[in-house]
């Protein structure tokens, strides 16, 4: 079948509809079209993915990959008529196995032509190209049966990704009009739907890039120090931006708490001076516990003396700090030799600063003036620091995140002077990139299901910046 004779026999099957539809944005539309459908029809499954090949006839590529799920059996046709290698992006991650955001075989800087059934706004396929090529895949060409004309083919031109479309909806159109499928007041309506449904791409744009200029993808890039890029990472592929406090006095509650919590978090944050057992043994066991669930350890110890103790502090037994945290915190009250002692320790290959910029207690001593003073030390060390954790304030570097404490649903304070914000206040109004919770997970009577609760609404709420700017 030829193009036209394709199109009207998806009309016969239900795929290519007309009349009146709601769209999942709420927006009402005089067609719909659900290829879905066409994994019933397999002379019709094979028609379009020949269509759909002959528009790779110019490229090099080394794997094609359907988004789920229309273009699943596509891609999988494709890929079987011509012999290549096909690679799956999940819907949604696995919880168990091997924690693969993408299923197949392929190697870091292989290429990868990817394809969906509908071009429409263009936005859910840039999301799904960012997470390709979080895992190494270069994308240069996205293929689909149908460009719905709303402005999503020229958003990914912009974005630096060339479209290749069987037909435009217009076609489409056409085709319906010629073969009699439609009447005139149906062809004039959809005509108009088309073209005053047309998204202002400029403006989509901007607004992106506004809300992502603090993206975990852009920190990823803009971070200097290889844990800030690896938490970056973690964050985006976990999709959690939750820290946990392990704030408990045992080793055994820790490493319990670790493997409860640790499929939620991006962060274990501790204060190992506070367990009354603890042990090389202990540190041992938790690290095993952050593989296995691809967490970074984080130990909370202040360090804010003159630079010579610092330096012992940081590597001295028995706690042998330096030997085991990807990240530690660091205060600069003593102004900026702290972190230059814990530089010259020679240890800070593995393990990242993160500033004490701002803390969270009712009548702190951390005035703005003092706040920006130390955002601007950790900015002058961004080689070494991680972000600062602060309440209001943020490093305008993308690559020094802003990590806040005193965070809880249910509570304002705890009677010892610690404030609490609620996860929404932090990420989409002041703009946190990871919030830390400690008693609201720890206390809880079943902190597994705790910490799952507050990664979602961490991540939630941080997407609200996307919607919202
Ligand atoms: O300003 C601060 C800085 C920090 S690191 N306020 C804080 O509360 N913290 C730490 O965050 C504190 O040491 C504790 O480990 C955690 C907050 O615990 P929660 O039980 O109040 O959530």
């Amino acid at each position: 079948m030829n193009k036209k004779e394709l199109a009207l026999k998806l009309f016969d099957l239900g795929v290519l509809q007309f009349g009146e539809f709601t769209l999942k944005s709420g927006l009402k539309s005089p067609f719909y079209l659900d290829f879905r459908r066409i994994v019933a029809y397999p002379d019709v499954l094979k028609n379009i993915s020949e269509l759909l090949w002959e528009l790779t006839a110019e490229l090099e590529f080394d794997h094609l990959c359907g988004v789920p799920y229309a273009a699943l059996s596509i891609s999988s046709t494709m890929a079987v008529l011509h012999s290549k290698s096909m690679i799956v992006k999940r819907k949604e991650k696995k919880r168990h196995g091997t924690k693969k955001m993408v299923e197949g075989i392929y190697n870091e800087g292989d290429s990868c032509v990817v394809i969906d059934d509908v071009i429409s706004s263009g936005i859910s396929m840039i999301e799904t190209l960012e997470a390709l090529e979080l895992e190494g895949l270069k994308i240069k060409h996205v293929l689909s049966i149908v460009d719905r004309m709303q402005g999503g083919a020229l958003l990914l031109n912009d974005y630096g990704y060339k479209v290749h479309t069987v037909y435009t909806v217009r076609e489409i159109l056409e085709f319906m009009k010629e073969g009699g499928k439609i009447n005139q007041k149906q062809y004039t309506n959809t005509l108009v739907f088309i073209e005053t449904n047309r998204i202002n791409f400029e403006q989509v744009r901007a607004r992106r890039e506004q809300a992502t200029s603090y993206s975990y993808k852009k920190i990823g890039k803009e971070a200097e120090h290889p844990v800030a890029k690896k938490l970056a990472k973690i964050v985006q592929s976990k999709k959690t931006n939750l820290c946990c406090s392990g704030d408990v006095q045992s080793g055994a509650e820790l490493l319990k708490l670790a493997d409860a919590v640790g499929p939620n978090i991006c962060m274990l944050k501790t204060h190992t001076d506070n367990l009354s057992d603890m042990s090389p043994q202990i540190i041992q066991e938790l690290k095993i516990l952050s593989e296995k669930h691809n967490f970074l350890i984080f130990e909370d110890r202040k360090f804010a003396d003159i630079g010579h103790i610092v330096m012992q502090q940081f590597t001295a037994a028995p706690l042998c700090i330096a030997d085991w945290a990807d990240a530690v915190t660091v205060h600069v009250v003593a102004g900026s030799s702290s972190i230059e002692a814990l530089k010259a320790t020679g240890k800070l290959d593995s393990t990242a600063l993160i500033v004490v910029a701002e803390m969270s207690t009712k009548d702190t001593l951390t005035s703005k003036k003092y706040t920006l003073k130390a955002i601007d030390i950790a900015e002058q060390h961004s080689d070494v620091v991680l972000g600062t954790v602060s309440q209001n304030y943020r490093s305008e570097n993308p690559g020094i995140m802003m990590l806040t404490p005193g965070i809880n649903t249910d509570r304002k304070k705890d009677g010892m002077g610690q404030t609490y914000n609620h996860p929404d206040e932090a990420f989409s109004k002041r703009g946190v990139d990871i919030m830390i919770v400690g008693r609201g997970i720890y206390q809880a009577d079943n902190p597994a299901l705790q910490s799952e609760i507050y990664k979602k609404i961490g991540w939630e709420s941080y997407l609200k910046r996307y919607n919202e700017a």
